[in-house]
């Protein structure tokens, strides 16, 4: 289905008498409010193609009904999300959950709802039908040669795929690891992991971009061998200039300063890649936002403030997605609310007053510099994600306009209350 711009329009111009005020007060006290409204209009979020669905638990699974059933419809999903928001003008494909029938089609119908092709996602955490070696042991770092080569070529493929379809990188993410003491040689599932990442690395075209993605714990429960930004770094840093740190918000151990690390991969020319979620114990999955607004904010001020000093572009110098999947909530619903929520962070650290922060810094004032920090985050910056959505050509709300056209309602006539969607 798609929503008619001018039920967007219609429901916009309900609302807009409110919004300019809204605007004119917040606008106000902002000194680039253009340049900032640019950077927000260019600023977009790849949406993962697993994220429309219901995600499940090890526990049980609950589809909410209407869930995309193969590419085509997420790509529709998508592009009903980028239609109201204009803001997640990207997807990240999944192999072989994705794999496409027919290249030219399916880039076709993405340029149709103005999409490109986000960062590419191999999978040897589960083994597939008719798959000759089992990962149950790993991937990459497995004791048997013939298991890390499939891994590989399985990599290599996905790369193949990327290839046809536009996109411009490959994230791995390994579960590989142990969950009991003795199970494995970390020295040995070091190398071989390096080894393996070098093969792949070595098919990447010179455009493109591979992220090594970190994961604290699970599957494996006593060590993950890629479980923190450390191996992450040191993997990229031997594979070479293509190969960066990708930082999953939930794949941290309780507690870690996520800014710190952003601010120290960035320092290094190392940051590639974002997956953005929320969580409160783990690896949660849950609403970007929803748990701990403030820490993404501080995450957002060291990539504001550390990509102007290498002079990044902030829409295209890094990779941005959302990564999460979970139980309860309608999926496309919690996608509008994890965009708006990263485009909040990011409004309030554009506003943050780096000269300011910075003279704070040199004087070791520091309740000048937490005056700074907390003044941008406190500041209710909605208005000015709402102008941007505006001048793109999306809504005012675009929760309200899902709501309102009812379009859960009619994903599920016309997709089934039982169709589920691929992926965890
Ligand atoms: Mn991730």
């Amino acid at each position: 289905m798609q929503i008619e711009k001018y039920k967007i329009a219609d429901n916009n111009d309900k609302q807009i008498a409110a919004h300019k005020r809204a605007f004119g007060f917040v606008s106000e006290g902002v000194s680039n409010v253009e340049e900032m409204l640019q950077k927000l209009k260019d600023f977009q979020v790849a949406i993962p193609s697993w994220a429309l669905g219901t995600g499940g638990t090890r526990f049980g699974r609950f589809s909410g009904g209407g869930e995309p059933r193969n590419l085509e419809e997420k790509i529709e999903d998508i592009g009903l999300l980028h239609a109201l928001n204009q803001s997640s003008g990207a997807i990240s494909l999944h192999i072989p959950w994705d794999i496409p029938e027919n290249y030219a089609n399916i880039k076709a119908l993405a340029a149709q709802n103005g999409l490109r092709f986000d960062a590419m996602n191999s999978n040897t955490f589960q083994d597939q039908p008719g798959q000759e070696h089992s990962y149950k042991f790993g991937s990459l770092q497995h004791v048997d040669k013939a298991v890390r080569q499939q891994a590989i070529d399985h990599n290599i493929e996905v790369i193949r795929h990327g290839i046809e379809l536009g996109s411009d990188s490959l994230t791995v993410w390994l579960a590989d690891g142990s969950s009991f003491p003795g199970q494995l040689n970390f020295r040995k599932a070091h190398q071989h992991t390096l080894e393996g990442l070098q093969e792949i690395y070595k098919a990447l075209p010179d455009n493109w971009k591979m992220f090594v993605e970190y994961k604290a714990f699970e599957p494996n429960f006593y060590s993950m061998t890629v479980g923190d930004w450390g191996q992450s770094f040191l993997y990229a840093n031997k594979l070479g200039d293509k190969a960066y740190t990708l930082v999953d918000l939930g794949h941290h151990l309780p507690n870690a300063n996520i800014e710190q690390i952003v601010a120290l991969l960035l320092g290094e020319g190392k940051l590639g890649g974002f997956h953005f979620n929320d969580s409160k114990y783990g690896d949660d999955d849950l609403t970007v936002g929803s748990i701990n607004p403030y820490q993404l904010f501080l995450i957002f001020n060291e990539l504001v403030e550390g990509m102007d000093a290498r002079g990044m572009n902030h829409a295209t110098g890094l990779g941005w997605m959302i990564d999460a999947s979970h139980n309860i909530k309608d999926p496309l619903e919690d996608l509008l609310q994890s965009v708006e929520a990263i485009k909040i962070a990011y409004a309030q650290a554009l506003l943050v007053d780096t000269k300011a922060l910075q003279q704070a810094q040199a004087d070791n004032d520091i309740v000048k510099a937490q005056e700074i920090l907390q003044g941008a985050y406190r500041t209710d910056v909605r208005p000015l994600v709402a102008e941007a959505r505006l001048r793109s050509g999306g809504a005012l709300n675009p929760l309200s306009v899902y709501r309102s056209e009812k379009v859960r309602e009619q994903l599920i006539k016309s997709r089934g209350q039982k169709a589920v969607s691929t992926g965890l």
